[in-house]
């Protein structure tokens, strides 16, 4: 039912924990110092751990690339979130408040993969509110129906597992190892977003007509999270030889398009592309590009929703302060009983 595509990226996850393994059981014999010994981990597929040395820009390129992603995913407990309340069914509410609770995890993973690169959380969490660090442009846009949900869960969480099974190859090893096991979580969240959208594409007219308008609004801000296109991506050349990024932005998303379209078949439901078509030379789907224009904008936080995003998680940050004091307490008397 979910098309083979998600066993087969799945696969690749489990090869990606394989070779880690491997990885550490292997010796790196590099002569020449610090410097010497980085570029030969690299060269060598191995992992470069906190206490290694590493160049400052990989230092700091890491802590924003992890921090973006792991902003991403408490912002985006947002747009979900917003339908616990009035989820269709007890079982539909538990499944969906279980997966938030997921996005919440992978953050914490994501900030404890930061903190191993010497920032502490609370300085990140301060970048966040202070504006001063991104999330994905993809959490900026509404959730009008239940069916955005499960375009979320296909489309978003589709996107995501693209984008982030490479990441399990990442030379840095905290951020590879938290990677692996989000993936292995994400694979849930978008079957339950495939499920949701399968039950109303074969529900009444008025479900399918919700399921498609919701694809129709979700597919190409989907497209637009793998970034800007190559030829204007600043970090992509400098990422790809250190082996954080393993792919491209338009290599993810053309993997992206050629899985969705597959899949769409499965559902019934039209991609809102009318160029989308096979390409027999490139053995790969043509399609039209997202308008990047508008990536732009949302990133520089003038989308849809940034705002309503942003007080939001200012709001529960302040909200949440008596608890951080109470566990700091707590900890305090534990540490010196
Ligand atoms: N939105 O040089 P580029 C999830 C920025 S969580 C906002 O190509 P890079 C989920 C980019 O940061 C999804 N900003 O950058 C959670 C850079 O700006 P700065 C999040 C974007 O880093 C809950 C500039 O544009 N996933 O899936 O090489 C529920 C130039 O771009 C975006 C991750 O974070 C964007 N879409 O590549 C459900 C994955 N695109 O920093 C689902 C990890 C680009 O120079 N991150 N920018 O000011 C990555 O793989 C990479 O950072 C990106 C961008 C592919 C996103």
């Amino acid at each position: 039912m979910y098309g083979n595509d998600i066993p087969e990226l799945l696969g690749e996850v489990e090869a990606a924990e394989a070779a880690l393994r491997e990885a550490a059981a292997r010796d790196t014999e590099a002569t020449g110092g610090e410097v010497a010994y980085f570029e030969a981990v690299i060269q060598a597929d191995q992992k470069i751990e906190p206490r290694d040395w590493m160049p400052d820009s990989y230092r700091k390129t890491l802590i924003r690339q992890i921090a973006q992603h792991a902003h991403s995913e408490i912002i985006g407990m947002q747009p979900e979130g917003n339908w616990i309340s009035r989820a269709p069914t007890l079982k539909r509410k538990a499944i969906l408040l279980a997966k938030v609770q997921d996005e919440a995890g992978h953050g914490l993973y994501l900030y404890a993969a930061a903190e191993t690169l010497g920032v502490s959380r609370d300085e990140l969490v301060d970048k966040l509110l202070a504006g001063r660090q991104k999330y994905s442009s993809i959490f900026n846009y509404p959730t009008l129906t239940w069916a955005d949900v499960g375009a979320i869960g296909w489309l978003v969480d589709g996107a995501a597992i693209v984008n982030q099974v490479p990441l399990c190859r990442c030379s840095y090893g905290p951020y590879a190892r938290a990677m692996i096991r989000i993936c292995k979580e994400e694979s849930f969240h978008q079957r339950q977003g495939f499920e949701i959208l399968h039950t109303l594409s074969h529900g009444t007219g008025g479900q399918r007509a919700m399921a498609q308008d919701a694809v129709d609004r979700w597919w190409y801000p989907s497209l637009a999270m793998f970034g800007p296109p190559d030829a204007d991506s600043t970090h992509s050349e400098q990422s790809m030889a250190w082996k954080i990024k393993r792919f491209s932005n338009d290599e993810l998303r053309q993997r992206f398009v050629d899985m969705c379209v597959q899949q769409a078949g499965v559902l019934g439901l039209t991609l809102p592309d009318p160029d989308l078509r096979w390409n027999e030379d490139r053995q790969a789907y043509d399609f039209t590009q997202p308008d990047y224009d508008e990536l732009m904008q949302v990133i520089k936080g003038n989308g849809p929703c940034n705002r309503q995003r942003m007080a939001h998680r200012r709001r529960a940050h302040d909200e949440g302060a008596w608890v951080r004091e109470a566990a700091a307490a707590y900890a305090k008397k534990k540490a010196a009983a």
